[in-house]
């Protein structure tokens, strides 16, 4: 059989599709999938956001991934890949959430983790019985997994695994996506990760991630678990296990890690540079309200001091919630973070997605203007009604833009980097330069689902030299 993996890239505002010369990092999705595929079948990937998809390559088989922000444009690709006949089938986290709403646009979708149902589909199919929806295990095991074929994508799509000899010996390259953990101990209430991977924490045996990075020849990883640090314990297995291989990575984790010292430590001496942490707010009201008490306040500049003495520099992500607080709001985070000497933030209007507590909320007080958001073009707002009685719509995306490029200016930088106590605010600094290029001249970029174009990776839209490369929608 011949197979056709597919990553749907979003459609911008003016219908036109989100298309750029060169990606970050590879996600891990597809390579993983093609893995997964016995070896008598051909099997290829594209990358909608960075390829033209062929329609005409005759695939017998098409397999489409997509968030809920891809999702539009995924349902036109399999809409047109089965007006010309072939057999299409749909999965991840958005059709795992809306499988009825999928299967008008696809003959099979897949729902949950496919480690287990994706091999069995293609064995059905092979055998002319193919059922309509395959159920993932609940919390299935994550061991004996095989590489993933990083080696089906075009080595020169992604900055981070081209660089050359030269390049490579400046920065780590290749980077790879790479999962040790599947799930979270927390349920936030607008994150789509418990409702997607059940309850609990499950972990892929150390040996395999360390021979996996091995294979790969992976000297940068970019750890795709939910909460790296989801299990002290297993995490400084982990972590000592990577010493040795000295690659350099980047993570997600909670606050609360900075409490562990020896942790820290642990990850300062396995390479890790970047840490993404969900701070959200600097209210413990609004904190209680997301499911996220866990979080601590009176903390926050301990930990992120703490982080910083280890030469881990803390991408701080911050959700806000239009129609509540006041457009004061932002200038107090800004200066929070500024004055706390944040290296890197991206803040999010609060998203409805599927299957989370704040969708059904907002659902059920009538506050989604379209309860199926995603099916329509973004706008400029989110698609829920976001006047309050202290804040407009205006006020709000007025005082994001204008609080958000100010912590990219110059002066902020100045203030937050150059800092003796800070071990890596040499690298802080490098790096925050081109997100202030961006932030400034790529008006594009930045906006409230995607701050600073956060699915291509700043460092891909700079060297996409602020040059648009945009097509009219299908
Ligand atoms: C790492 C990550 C990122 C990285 C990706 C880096 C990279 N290059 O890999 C970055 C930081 C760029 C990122 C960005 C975004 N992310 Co993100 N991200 C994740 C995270 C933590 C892990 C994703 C991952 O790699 N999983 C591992 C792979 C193997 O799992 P998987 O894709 O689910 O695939 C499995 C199954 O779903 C299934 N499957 C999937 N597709 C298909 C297709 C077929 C045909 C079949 C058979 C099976 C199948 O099989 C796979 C094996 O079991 C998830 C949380 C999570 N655990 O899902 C959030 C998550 C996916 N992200 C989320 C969001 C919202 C975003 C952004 C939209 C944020 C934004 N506003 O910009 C962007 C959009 C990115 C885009 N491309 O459009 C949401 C998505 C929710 C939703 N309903 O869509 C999640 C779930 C987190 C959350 N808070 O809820 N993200
Ligand atoms: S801690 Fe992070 S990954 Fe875990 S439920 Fe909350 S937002 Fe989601």
């Amino acid at each position: 059989m011949k197979i056709l993996l597919i990553e749907p890239a979003r459609y911008r505002s003016d219908g036109s599709v989100d298309k750029t010369r060169v990606g970050f990092t590879p996600a891990n999705t597809l390579p993983c999938l093609a893995a997964l595929v016995p070896p008598r079948d051909q099997v290829e990937i594209c990358i909608d956001m960075l390829q033209e998809i062929d329609y005409a390559s005759g695939p017998d088989l098409v397999g489409i991934t997509g968030y809920t922000k891809s999702i539009a444009r995924a349902y036109d690709i399999a809409d047109e890949f089965r007006r010309r006949g072939a057999y299409v089938v749909m999965g991840g986290i958005h059709v795992s959430m809306e499988p009825e709403e999928a299967l008008a646009h696809a003959d099979t979708v897949i729902v949950g983790e496919a480690e287990e149902t994706w091999p069995r589909f293609i064995e059905d199919l092979r055998a002319g019985a193919p059922q309509k929806t395959y159920k993932g295990l609940p919390r299935p095991s994550m061991a004996g997994w095989p590489v993933p074929r990083y080696d089906l994508i075009d080595k020169k799509l992604y900055y981070t695994s081209r660089g050359g000899p030269l390049l490579s010996r400046i920065i780590p390259l290749p980077t790879y996506s790479i999962e040790t953990s599947r799930g979270c101990p927390h349920n936030c209430s607008f994150c789509s990760v418990t409702p997607f991977l059940g309850a609990g924490y499950r972990v892929r045996p150390v040996p395999e991630v360390i021979a996996e990075i091995k294979a790969l020849g992976a000297r940068g990883c970019s750890f795709a678990d939910n909460n790296l640090f989801g299990d002290p314990a297993r995490a400084k297995e982990l972590l000592r296990a990577l010493i040795p291989l000295k690659v350099v990575w980047a993570g997600n984790a909670t606050m609360d890690c900075a409490d562990d010292e020896e942790l820290l430590e642990l990850a300062e001496r396995s390479g890790c540079r970047s840490i993404t942490v969900g701070m959200e707010a600097l209210c413990d009201e609004t904190l209680s309200e997301f499911n996220k008490s866990f979080n601590r306040t009176d903390q926050y500049r301990r930990q992120l001091a703490a982080f910083s003495r280890h030469g881990i520099s803390v991408l701080a992500s911050m959700v806000f919630q239009p129609g509540t607080g006041s457009p004061g709001q932002f200038r107090r985070v800004y200066e929070f973070l500024t004055s706390a000497k944040v290296p890197y933030t991206a803040w999010w209007a609060l998203t409805p997605l599927p299957g989370t507590r704040t969708y059904r909320e907002l659902l059920e007080k009538g506050l989604l203007r379209r309860p199926r958001w995603w099916l329509y073009k973004p706008g400029a707002y989110p698609d829920y009604k976001m006047s309050g009685p202290d804040l407009t719509d205006e006020e709000f995306f007025r005082g994001y833009m204008k609080y958000y490029k100010k912590f990219y200016s110059l002066p902020s930088i100045l203030r937050r980097l150059p800092s003796h106590w800070k071990k890596a605010w040499w690298a802080e600094f490098l790096w925050n330069l081109p997100i202030m290029f961006i932030a400034h001249l790529r008006r594009d970029a930045i906006n409230l689902y995607s701050p600073l174009g956060q699915e291509r990776g700043f460092m891909a839209l700079f060297l996409d030299r602020f040059r648009r490369k945009g097509k009219p929608a299908a």
